[in-house]
């Protein structure tokens, strides 16, 4: 068994454990939380959205803080809610935890089920408005990995590629297969991704908004084929 890099530094001195990244502490407590999570459709461990979230932030010019946030921005609203936040806030300080709920749509935990997809989606997008500018980058990077992961979805399945996400689920429908409808929810994800890239256009300077709007021409365009 190897050790989890807090064991590892145990024995160090203080300042090799200051020196040891808390990037790879955040990579630690991000794999546990989502151990038994897999992205949807694909069946890929869950780690893989968070890493390539982690990527885009450092390639669009994100610090080790949001690089942090990029791992974690999806503990919370997946797991416990409140109750994770606190522990974030205990392990990786106030500034992370702030940044980790504003990349949350949801914070009900595991037990209350969540708001309806248009609700929170409306709501999200709102709070983007006037998050701070650091933590808007983080959230068009974690947009930016789903937009390309759901084209390579739809490039592999076509319109089924949207019965997995539950932007296909009418409001006032139950969680079900039955429940889908696939035109909803390609209309609800151009809709939900133009938005935010827009928002990012706006509010960000340099590239990432162009990739962002690039990425969304391209998944609007390959859906409407579809
Ligand atoms: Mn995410």
């Amino acid at each position: 068994m190897i050790a989890t890099v807090d064991q590892r530094v145990a024995g160090a001195s203080t300042a090799e454990q200051t020196a040891t990244s808390r990037l790879a502490r955040a990579l630690d407590y991000a794999a546990w939380v989502h151990r038994d999570d897999q992205r949807r459709a694909t069946g890929a461990p869950y780690l893989s959205h968070l890493l390539g979230v982690c990527a885009l932030v450092t390639e669009f010019g994100g610090d080790e803080e949001q690089q942090m946030v990029a791992l974690l921005h999806d503990t919370a609203e997946d797991h416990g809610g409140e109750k994770q936040l606190a522990e974030i806030e205990a392990e990786f300080g106030t500034a992370i935890a702030e940044m980790v709920r504003a990349l949350s749509d949801s914070l009900t935990g595991e037990d209350i089920p969540k708001a309806a997809w248009e609700e929170r989606k409306r709501a999200h997008v709102a709070a983007l408005r006037s998050v701070p500018e650091r933590t808007l980058l983080v959230a068009a990077c974690d947009k930016l990995d789903n937009v390309r992961s759901l084209t390579e979805l739809i490039r592999r399945d076509g319109a089924k590629a949207f019965a997995s996400f539950t932007a296909a689920i009418p409001s006032g429908v139950a969680d079900s297969e039955e429940g889908v409808d696939l035109a909803l929810g390609r209309d609800r994800s151009v809709w939900y991704y133009r938005t935010v890239a827009e928002l990012v256009t706006e509010r960000i300077a340099g590239p990432l908004g162009e990739r962002l709007t690039e990425a969304v021409d391209d998944l609007a365009g390959l859906a409407a084929s579809v």
